[in-house]
C-alpha cells in the first residue's frame, strides 16, 4: 500500500492547548506524524510518496467560503489586532443569541469554531491545505485502480464540519476525498470512522445525504469529547435518514466488544454496497492513550485492519487521531498490515 504524506504537517507546530485551565503542551504535535512515517519506512508497507497540488476547489466542495477565507486569514487578523499569543476563542453565540458573523477577530474565532483546545498559529493554514492534498492525492490513487492508500494526514480532520473547526481538526480530509470519489463518478461511499472520538464533522457534512454511509464507533460523548453530538439515536434526516450510524462505548471497552460493533458497521457498509470505503483512521482506542478510555492492545489493530480489508472494497485510510506517540506508528500500521 503506497503512503502520501507531506512535510509541510510541521507548518502546524502549536506551543499551547486548553486544558483544565492552564495551557498545556499539545497532545496534536508533529512527532505524531513523523513515528507513523517511520514505521511505515521500517515496515516496507510500500512506497511514500509527496502529494499534488489540488487547490482549494474540492476543499470548496465541503467546506463553506467564509469559514476557508477565515482560516486563511485567521493568524494574519489575529496578529494584526495586537494578540500577544496564539489564537485561541473565547466566546461562542450561545443560546439565544444570533448566528451572525461578526467582523472583530474574537467574534470570528467563536463562529467559525467549536471548542477552544484548538490553537492556531501561523503556518496552520499551510498545513491544513497541505493535509487535504495528501487525503485527494490518495483519495487519486484508489480512484486509479490501487486497492487501498494511506493518506498520513496531519492535522487531522473529522471533527471539522463545513464552517467549524475544533478537536485539533480543521479541513475534514475523509469528507474532502468522499466528495471527491462522488464527483469523479462514485455513486455510493461510506465513511467509517474507527478513531476513538465520535466523528462529529463528517456526520453533520452528510447528516441529510444517502449518497455517503457515515458510521462512527467511539467513546460515548455523554462522557468524552466531542459531547454534543455522536448518541445512538442520530440515524441521519431527510434523504439521509438511515445513512448514520453511532456506536458509542463506555470506559474500558476492551476490543473484543467494539469488535461486535466494528460487524454490525461491516454488516451495514455490506448492505449499502458502496463504490468505495473511506476509513477515518485513529488509533487513539489504545490502552496507553493519554485523553481516551478504550483498551486497545497493539495486537489487536491487525484484526481491525483484516476485518476492514475483508469487506473487499477499494479503500482509502486518512490519519485522524492517537496520543501515545511511542506506540502510535505501530498501532497506525498494524491496522494497514492487517488490511494485508
Ligand atoms: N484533556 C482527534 O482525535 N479534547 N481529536 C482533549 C484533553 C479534544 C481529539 C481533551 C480531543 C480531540 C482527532
Ligand atoms: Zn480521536
Amino acid at each position: 500500500m503506497k503512503t502520501v504524506f507531506s512535510p509541510l504537517h510541521h507548518r502546524h507546530t502549536v506551543k499551547t492547548e486548553l486544558d483544565g485551565g492552564i495551557l498545556i503542551a499539545p497532545h496534536e504535535k508533529p512527532s505524531r506524524a513523523e513515528t507513523i512515517l517511520a514505521r511505515v519506512r521500517h515496515q516496507g508497507l510500500g512506497e511514500v510518496v509527496a502529494p499534488d497540488e489540488f487547490g482549494l476547489d474540492p476543499v470548496l466542495r465541503i467546506h463553506t467560503v467564509e469559514y476557508v477565507d477565515f482560516l486563511r486569514n485567521c493568524w494574519h487578523d489575529w496578529t494584526a489586532a495586537g494578540k500577544p499569543g496564539e489564537a485561541i476563542p473565547a466566546v461562542w453565540p450561545g443560546r439565544g443569541m444570533r448566528n451572525r458573523l461578526p467582523k472583530d477577530i474574537d467574534g470570528r474565532m467563536g463562529y467559525f469554531s467549536f471548542g477552544a483546545e484548538t490553537s492556531i498559529t501561523e503556518g496552520t493554514w499551510d498545513a491544513a491545505c497541505a493535509s487535504a492534498n495528501v487525503a485527494l492525492t490518495a483519495q487519486k490513487l484508489v480512484a486509479d485502480g490501487e486497492r487501498a492508500a494511506f493518506a498520513l494526514c496531519r492535522p487531522p480532520g473529522h471533527h471539522a464540519a463545513a464552517d467549524l473547526y475544533g478537536g485539533y481538526c480543521f479541513f475534514n480530509n475523509a469528507a474532502i476525498s468522499a466528495q471527491a470519489f462522488l464527483d469523479q463518478g462514485a455513486k455510493r461511499v461510506a465513511v467509517l470512522d474507527v478513531d476513538f472520538h465520535h466523528g462529529n464533522g463528517t456526520q453533520s457534512i452528510f447528516y441529510d445525504r444517502k449518497d455517503v454511509l457515515t458510521i462512527s464507533l467511539h467513546g460515548d460523548p455523554d462522557l468524552v469529547f466531542p459531547h454534543f453530538l455522536g448518541f445512538p439515536d442520530e440515524a441521519g434526516s431527510h434523504d439521509g435518514d438511515g445513512y448514520n450510524l453511532n456506536l458509542a462505548y463506555p470506559p474500558g471497552t476492551p476490543f473484543i466488544t467494539w469488535l461486535e460493533g466494528l460487524e454490525k458497521a461491516c454488516e451495514r457498509i455490506r448492505e449499502y454496497s458502496p463504490d468505495a470505503l473511506v476509513i477515518a483512521l485513529g488509533v487513539d482506542t489504545f490502552e496507553h492513550d493519554p485523553i481516551s478510555f478504550f483498551r486497545f492492545t497493539s495486537g489487536d489493530y491487525l484484526v481491525l485492519g483484516e476485518r476492514i480489508g475483508a469487506l473487499g472494497l477499494p479503500t482509502l485510510f486518512t490519519m485522524e487521531g492517537g496520543y501515545d506517540v511511542e506506540a502510535i506508528g505501530i498501532n497506525a500500521v498494524n491496522v494497514l498490515e492487517g488490511f494485508g
